[in-house]
C-alpha cells in the first residue's frame, strides 16, 4: 500500500511557465499566502492562474487576507476585490472552497465551522486524493516554534546579496578610517542565511513529523513562502508557496498526481527566466 502511494507521487513533478493548462481543470487546487491587503500581493497573476485552473476543490491554506497589514495601512485595490469575487463565484459554481486561516488572517479563526458565501472555514482540513492518500491541510504557523531565527533572512535574494557586498565595502572603508579592523558584513549575513535555511528545513521536518504522527500520508501547508514537494521520512511534504514572490500553487490532477505549478505572468513570459529563489539562495550558502 505504502509503495503504491510512493510510486504515485514519485511521478509528480514541478512545471514552469505557460505550458498547457488543463482544459478540463484539475481535481484540487491549494493556494496560500496571498496576502490580500498588501502592496506585495500579486492579485492579477493569481486571477489569471485561477482562470487557467478550474477545480473541483479549492483549498485556501491561510494568509489569504493580511489582517496585520490592513490594520496598519489600508491597501485594497480593485484587483484584490476581484480575487475575493472570483473565490466566491467559484464556490457558487459548485467548487468546494475550504478556507484554513493562517496567522495573518487569524481573525477568521473565530469563524471556524461557519461558511461564508459557500466558503467553509476550517481550522485544518483533510484532503483525500484520487488515489486515496490522505493529506493534512494546515497553514503551518503553529510550527513557528522551530523557526526562532528572523524569518526575513530566509527571503534574502541575490539582489540583496549584491547590495550587502557593496554596503560591506563602504562599511569597511569607514571602519578603516576609524581605525577599526575589517569585519565582513556579507560573511555575517551568509552565516545568518545558512541558519535561516536550517530553520526552513526544521520547519519542514516538524510539519511532516506531525502529519505522520497523525497518521496521514502527506501534508499541505504554506506559511514559509517556499514551494516544495518531497518525501520526508515517508511522508509527502507539500508546500504550496505564495502569491507575493514565487507565484506558486499545488494542484492535484484528476488521476491523483500532485504538481507544483510555478505561474509565469504573461507580461513576464517573454523576459529571460529569473532563477528560482532556491537557486539564488545557493549563491549565498
Ligand atoms: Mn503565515
Amino acid at each position: 500500500m505504502r509503495a503504491g502511494v510512493k510510486a504515485d507521487w514519485m511521478h509528480a513533478k514541478a512545471t514552469f511557465g505557460l505550458g498547457a493548462h488543463p482544459a478540463s481543470g484539475v481535481r484540487a487546487v491549494f493556494i496560500s499566502d496571498i496576502h490580500l491587503g498588501t502592496a506585495g500581493c500579486q492579485a492579477q497573476a493569481l486571477l489569471d492562474f485561477l482562470k487557467a485552473y478550474p477545480s473541483q476543490s479549492l483549498y485556501l491554506v491561510g494568509d489569504i487576507i493580511d489582517g496585520w497589514q490592513l490594520r496598519r495601512k489600508w491597501h485594497w485595490p480593485q484587483a484584490h476585490n476581484d480575487v475575493v469575487q472570483k473565490l466566491l463565484r467559484r464556490a457558487r459554481k459548485g467548487c468546494r472552497v475550504v478556507f484554513v486561516p493562517g496567522n495573518h488572517d487569524e481573525f477568521a479563526r473565530g469563524f471556524v465551522g461557519h461558511s461564508f458565501g459557500g466558503i467553509e472555514v476550517m481550522a485544518e482540513a483533510v484532503h483525500t486524493t484520487a488515489t486515496g492518500q490522505k493529506l493534512w491541510v494546515t497553514h503551518g504557523d503553529h510550527f513557528d516554534g522551530v523557526i526562532q531565527c528572523a524569518k526575513w533572512l530566509a527571503y534574502v535574494g541575490d539582489n540583496l546579496y549584491e547590495f550587502t557586498l557593496k554596503l560591506n565595502r563602504h562599511l569597511n572603508t569607514l571602519r578603516a578610517r576609524l581605525g577599526m579592523p575589517y569585519w565582513s558584513l556579507s560573511a555575517f549575513l551568509k552565516h545568518k542565511v545558512k541558519t535561516a535555511l536550517n530553520y526552513v528545513t526544521d520547519f519542514e521536518r516538524a510539519v511532516a513529523h506531525e502529519a505522520r504522527e497523525r497518521g496521514y500520508q502527506g501534508v499541505v501547508c504554506g506559511h514559509i513562502h517556499r514551494a516544495e514537494m518531497r518525501d520526508i521520512d515517508g511522508v509527502l511534504y507539500c508546500n504550496d508557496g505564495d502569491w507575493v514572490e514565487s507565484l506558486t500553487a499545488l494542484v492535484e490532477h484528476h488521476d491523483g498526481r500532485l504538481e507544483i505549478v510555478h505561474w509565469v505572468p504573461d507580461a513576464r513570459a517573454a523576459a529571460p527566466a529569473t532563477p528560482a529563489r532556491a537557486d539564488s539562495m545557493e549563491v549565498l550558502t
